[in-house]
């Protein structure tokens, strides 16, 4: 029993997960977390080792949204064995933190990126790739999460001024650590190491091509990812990693590779924008109204705050477009609901006419 929770405890489990699983009736499952999901087979981590797992029926016809399948990083009860490596998941544990976005496309519907996270490393390479309003972006879902953010500025080896990059980092990051980094010249990489403990799990996101599966490579000690060559002339990648997964490293902790994303849209992040803005929510508690959007109102303290070069005016013109995105994605929200809401009563009515008419017959 022992041995069994030691291992647990290295693939993240701890007295949260625990509370949860016993107040969700433990007995016959098992917990086990997902390591990769590939359409509807899960790769699962237990404490006996690796298995394969399905959806049980119930779990996937009672799932209304996406949000409500396992991703990667979830916690799972699974049931007693199928067979030989393979097992049905019953439910997904609460999330102590999830990494979330709108879903790529017109759709509006919540996607899970990473859940249970602790430390988020926010990867952006030292050469054409870098931007500051991305990174922002970035940012906003990472404080959104739940998990930590560090920022990891790699290929510190391409720039020739990089203390130049790190201060416009700094400038945006609100206090969040920045690591500067480069496998291939071996800088830095020893400060990846704090966040690397035992039960401890790092996703590391960014671009495709930034490095983030050299870093784990890096981490692993061990070429476990595949990294393709880059074109260097645009500095974009390939997207050469194509799948979520959780890699347990040898030294102890987890890592958790991700394919670069190629559009990054907001999920109900109110938060996130005002974690993420800090600077300017604070001087908006002096804006002469207090539902003031900061686009000309008089006696707005942001706008003046511009004015005086307090805020780049860069930064004023991303925070707006976040806000913007922000209340555009609350409408279609809204309307989603709405609909929802009429179908419903579509049906109730439905059912009552059918109910009346055969009282008639
Ligand atoms: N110069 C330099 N190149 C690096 C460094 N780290 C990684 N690269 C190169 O960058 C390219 C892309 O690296 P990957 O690790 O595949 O990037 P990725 O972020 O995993 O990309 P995706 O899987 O497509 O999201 C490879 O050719 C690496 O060799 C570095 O520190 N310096
Ligand atoms: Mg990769
Ligand atoms: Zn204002």
């Amino acid at each position: 029993m022992k041995r069994q929770s030691d291992r647990l405890n290295k693939l993240g489990w701890n007295e949260f997960f625990q509370s949860s699983f016993d107040s969700h009736g433990g007995g016959p499952y098992h917990p086990a977390r997902v390591a990769l999901e590939n359409r509807d087979l899960y790769r699962l981590y237990t404490a006996e080792g690796e298995l394969v797992g399905h959806l049980a029926g119930k779990l996937r016809h009672e799932a209304a949204h996406r949000d409500a399948l396992p991703a990667v990083g979830d916690w799972v009860a699974i049931g007693p064995l199928a067979g030989e490596g393979r097992a049905v998941i019953h439910s997904i544990l609460p999330r102590k933190s999830r990494f979330a976005r709108k879903i790529a496309g017109a759709r509006t519907e919540q996607q899970i990126i990473a859940a249970n996270i602790d430390t988020v490393f926010l990867v952006t390479s030292a050469n054409q790739e870098f931007s500051l309003r991305r990174l922002e972006r970035y940012l906003v879902l990472a404080w959104e999460s739940g998990a930590n953010p560090v920022i990891v500025l790699s290929k510190a080896d391409l720039c020739e001024d990089v203390d130049d990059l790190t201060e416009q980092i700094r400038a945006v990051a609100g206090g969040v650590p920045v690591l500067v980094t480069s496998v291939l010249a071996r800088l830095g990489l020893d400060a990846l190491d704090e966040y690397l403990c035992e039960g401890k799990t790092v996703a590391l996101l960014g671009s495709s091509g930034v490095g983030k599966s050299t870093l784990i490579n890096h981490l692993a000690g061990e070429d476990i990812q595949k990294v393709r060559e880059i074109r260097e002339a645009d500095g974009r990648g390939r997207h050469t990693t194509s799948h979520r997964q959780l890699i347990m490293l040898r030294r102890g902790g987890l890592v958790l590779d991700t394919p670069g994303m190629r559009e990054l849209q907001l999920w109900d992040a109110d938060h996130g924008v005002d974690r993420a803005f800090e600077e300017i929510e604070v001087l908006a508690a002096g804006c002469r109204f207090r539902d003031c959007r900061h686009q000309g109102e008089p006696g707005c303290a942001v706008i003046e705050a511009v004015e005086e070069e307090q805020i780049a005016p860069q930064r004023y013109h991303s925070y707006q477009k976040l806000q913007k995105e922000l209340r555009h994605l609350e409408v279609k929200q809204d309307k989603l609901a709405q609909i929802a809401q009429k179908n419903k009563w579509k049906k109730l009515s439905r059912m009552a006419s059918d109910r009346s008419r055969m009282k008639r017959h």
